[in-house]
């Protein structure tokens, strides 16, 4: 859009007025921001409402993303780039004397989210909108996010996540559009007089679905879609006096928190509750809009698309069904072909502890109704599929079996797409994980990698790098990241490889700036700053960095005199609160930072921070000061990551495993300016297939990795008696499940590489460079037409030419 500094000022100052009835200069960060917000969602209103206007007028295909969770990260920023106002609005503030970057960080930063999927979901909403395509969001507005982190002499303890507590700028509740999502009670199906079948429902729990919208603002484009979040409400019209106050909390409780599980099967009913809340209020917001326009089904799945964003959203399946059945007279037949066409399901997990399960018990009780259904679907599909595949393969794929609702296989039964999230990922699935459903329908499995929202990632959080690329190749890759290939023309020039390093020095000092002020450690800027940020899990392997630190700490100590490149190890990374091991480990990353930071003979020499409270903010801090990117999964397990993209294309070099997208970054990259290593994907299935792994040989065969093991448990690190034996004991006693030990000789053979490498200013620069280069092709917006043209099926050409 158009603005001119001065009707920006005169705008904000009237602004300001308006909502806070003070003088400007008495306002807070956070009112300046609000404001601001206020003053931008006005600036946008056009856009938006034409947005949905044209959608209709143009009867353009809809996509609907279902996805338990988002994480947006803050919006201020990334409004002000997308429409193309941030340098007026930023400089316009300078004018009137306040801080843009002290308003920016007033944000709250919306946690509604545990990882990498939401992450992704947030980023597809941004492509989507960008891309120009009618692309809507459908997911939960939690009232507290994920938790935050803090931490208590080395423990991770887990304070509520209040977001919401000065109300959110960027959200419009549109209670004239809430809808009544029922629960429980008894259905029983009654004859009409035309001998047709209807449910008719006694004694449900009724719940008020009532959305808040979030308009999400496309790149330059003028498009603003929608991200649709339900909140659970009481009924408007029920006597208030007939619920109890048990009844009052149960739906309350629907939408209060976040479950701050990022992989294991929590199997409560409230989530459950959870996952059926926002699928049905979803589901009928669709077709009543559908109806808007049409007066029959016939070109339903021609118009919308829902996908499901891993298994959260499967019950979307079952209440298109419901819907299709009880309201619209349709035939189980014809139903189910509009279902199946309409629905596309992503997975992004092969971790057996992921795949969601219900007690049918359990199931049955919550929703009477979706569970006939599902009933239903089972029943069919056991008649259709046992006399080609033989019951043994039936009954392991069925929707229902061993006393459970599995929601994998009901996803993919009900739906026309079943993707992964990396090439390898996708492999898997088709072998191991979903095996027997991929010889039944092998034409649903496709593979899409995983994009990022590469803007977010580097015109946001790296203007310095930014700038310093629009100088040299101009600004067409903002549009068309692929475009940063066209920076390998200056692989070889010294003064370009020289400013790269010095963008780099600049984010280090603002990354070392914060940790001083926040846990008053000073960092050399001149170490290598090594960075991990995910979310703790023992298949990720913290536990092998750890290792290194362990080793580093070690060879300094034996050896003072010997010169060591610095390094500065920093880690970011969120427990599941339930997790017992991964807070162990992150007690003994806190316990062994605080020995090495105070031991005055390491000095300079190595670091360790480990950042409490990662998310969104923080990446964007941490991120662009990173040298070094570890993703050292153990190979097979990480279905794509999506940091080793963000670090890529802020120049970080992969020290990496050949794991989800790591093996196609390596490949675009070149496998000459990454590190990798380890046990490939084939070697560890070899290992399970003849269950032949000693995790106790690697540790005979290896004198300084018995020092390093043993440093858990000989009292080196002060305070982790308890966890260091628990660690040292999954290890040796359990030998090992995600092959620490069998990885860790070739790990810091690499780690030791790099550490040579990096003194070699040019040529590292150079690697770095190449990073930079290959990374547009991660980008969201090429992910999102991929899905579009393979899997919705909706016509658009620009991005992929
Ligand atoms: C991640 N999964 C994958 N799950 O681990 C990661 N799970 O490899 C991939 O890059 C990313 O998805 C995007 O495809 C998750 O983030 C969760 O966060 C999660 C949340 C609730 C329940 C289960």
């Amino acid at each position: 859009m158009k603005l001119k500094e001065s009707d920006f000022t005169t705008d904000f100052v009237n602004e300001i007025k308006a909502m806070y009835a003070v003088d400007l200069k008495d306002t807070s960060a956070l009112e300046q921001f609000i404001a601001l917000g206020q003053l931008l969602k006005r600036y946008n209103a056009d856009n938006w409402t034409n947005t949905s206007k044209g959608y209709r007028k143009n009867d353009l295909k809809q996509v609907y993303y279902f996805s338990i969770e988002f994480l947006p990260g803050r919006l201020l920023q990334s409004n002000l780039l997308n429409l193309d106002i941030l340098d007026t609005v930023s400089s316009g503030l300078k004018k009137l004397g306040l801080n843009y970057e002290k308003i920016c960080q007033a944000e709250p930063d919306p946690g509604l989210g545990n990882g990498g999927l939401d992450r992704l979901a947030a980023g597809y909403m941004d492509a989507m909108a960008s891309l120009g395509m009618a692309g809507n969001g459908n997911g939960i507005r939690y009232r507290y996010g994920l938790f935050k982190q803090v931490f208590m002499n080395g423990y991770q303890v887990e304070l509520p996540d209040d977001w919401l507590r000065n109300g959110n700028v960027w959200e419009v509740r549109r209670e004239n559009r809430a809808c009544v999502v029922r629960f429980g009670g008894h259905v029983w199906l009654q004859e009409q007089a035309d001998k047709t079948l209807r449910p008719v429902y006694d004694y449900t729990d009724d719940v008020l679905a009532v959305p808040y919208d979030i308009g999400m603002v496309g790149y330059h484009n003028g498009v603003t879609n929608t991200l649709r979040l339900w909140s659970a409400e009481l009924p408007p019209s029920a006597d208030h006096t007939y619920y109890s106050q048990k009844q009052r909390d149960n739906i309350n409780d629907i939408t209060k928190v976040l479950y701050p599980d990022d992989s294991s099967d929590e199997g409560r009913s409230l989530r459950l509750r959870q996952e059926y809340f926002f699928s049905s209020a979803g589901i009928q917001s669709i077709v009543r809009h559908y109806f808007l326009e049409h007066n029959n089904l016939k070109q339903f799945a021609q118009k919308v698309a829902v996908h499901i964003n891993d298994t959260h959203p499967t019950l979307v399946i079952p209440e298109l069904m419901r819907i299709l059945l009880d309201e619209y007279d349709c035939s189980w037949d014809v139903a189910w072909q509009i279902t199946t066409a309409t629905m596309s399901y992503t997975n992004h997990t092969i971790m057996q502890e992921a795949l969601e399960s219900w007690p049918i018990d359990m199931f049955k009780g919550l929703l009477p109704r979706i569970y006939q259904i599902v009933e239903e679907i089972d029943r069919r599909y056991r008649n259709e599929k046992t006399p080609i595949f033989g019951s043994k393969v039936v009954d392991n794929t069925a929707p229902l079996g061993n006393g459970q609702v599995r929601m994998a296989y009901l996803a993919v039964i009900g739906s026309h797409s079943v993707n992964g999230v990396a090439p390898l990922h996708t492999e898997l699935l088709k072998k191991d994980v979903l095996a027997d459903l991929y010889r039944i329908y092998p034409e649903k499995f496709n593979n899409k990698t995983n994009g990022i929202a590469d803007r977010r990632w580097l015109e946001l959080a790296n203007r310095p790098l930014t700038k310093l690329i629009d100088q040299r190749i101009g600004m067409n890759w903002h549009d068309n990241p692929k475009q940063l290939q066209t920076l390998t023309a200056f692989e070889n020039d010294t003064e370009f490889l020289h400013q790269l390093a010095e963008v780099k020095l600049t984010n280090k000092q603002r990354l070392a700036e914060y940790v001083k002020e926040n846990m008053n450690i000073t960092l050399n800027t001149d170490a290598i700053f090594d960075v991990q940020i995910k979310r703790l899990h023992a298949y990720k392997r913290q536990l092998l960095h750890v290792f290194e630190i362990i080793r580093e700490y070690q060879d300094i100590k034996d050896n003072p005199q010997k010169s060591v490149t610095p390094r500065v190890h920093i880690f970011g990374a969120k427990a599941a609160p339930s997790y017992h091991y991964a807070k162990s480990v992150i007690k003994v990353i806190n316990a062994l930072a605080d020995l090495v930071n105070n031991d005055q003979a390491i000095g300079d020499k190595l670091k360790v921070v480990f950042v409490p409270n990662y998310g969104v903010s923080l990446g964007e801090l941490i991120i662009p000061a990173a040298d070094v990117s570890e993703q050292i999964s153990t190979a097979s397990k990480e279905a794509s990551g999506t940091s080793n993209m963000k670090l890529m294309t802020n120049g970080a070099l992969s020290l990496a495993t050949l794991d989800g997208a790591n093996i196609d970054i390596v490949k675009a990259a070149g496998s000459e300016n990454e590190y990798t290593f380890g046990l490939t994907s084939d070697e560890v299935y070899g290992y399970y297939h003849r269950g032949d792994y000693q995790a106790q040989k690697f540790f005979d065969g290896n004198q300084e990795l018995q020092r390093v093991v043993n440093a858990l448990i000989d009292g080196t690190i002060p305070e982790i008696s308890t966890e260091g034996r628990e660690i040292y004991n999954s290890l040796l006693q359990y030998n090992d499940e995600y092959f620490v030990m069998a990885d860790y000789e070739d790990y810091v053979a690499k780690q030791k590489q790099i550490s040579s490498d990096f003194n070699d200013v040019k040529t590292w620069q150079k690697k770095s460079l190449a990073n930079i280069a290959a990374s547009g092709t991660f980008s969201a917006d090429y992910a999102v037409a991929r899905y579009a043209e393979d899997i919705w099926q909706v016509p658009f050409d620009r991005i992929l030419k």
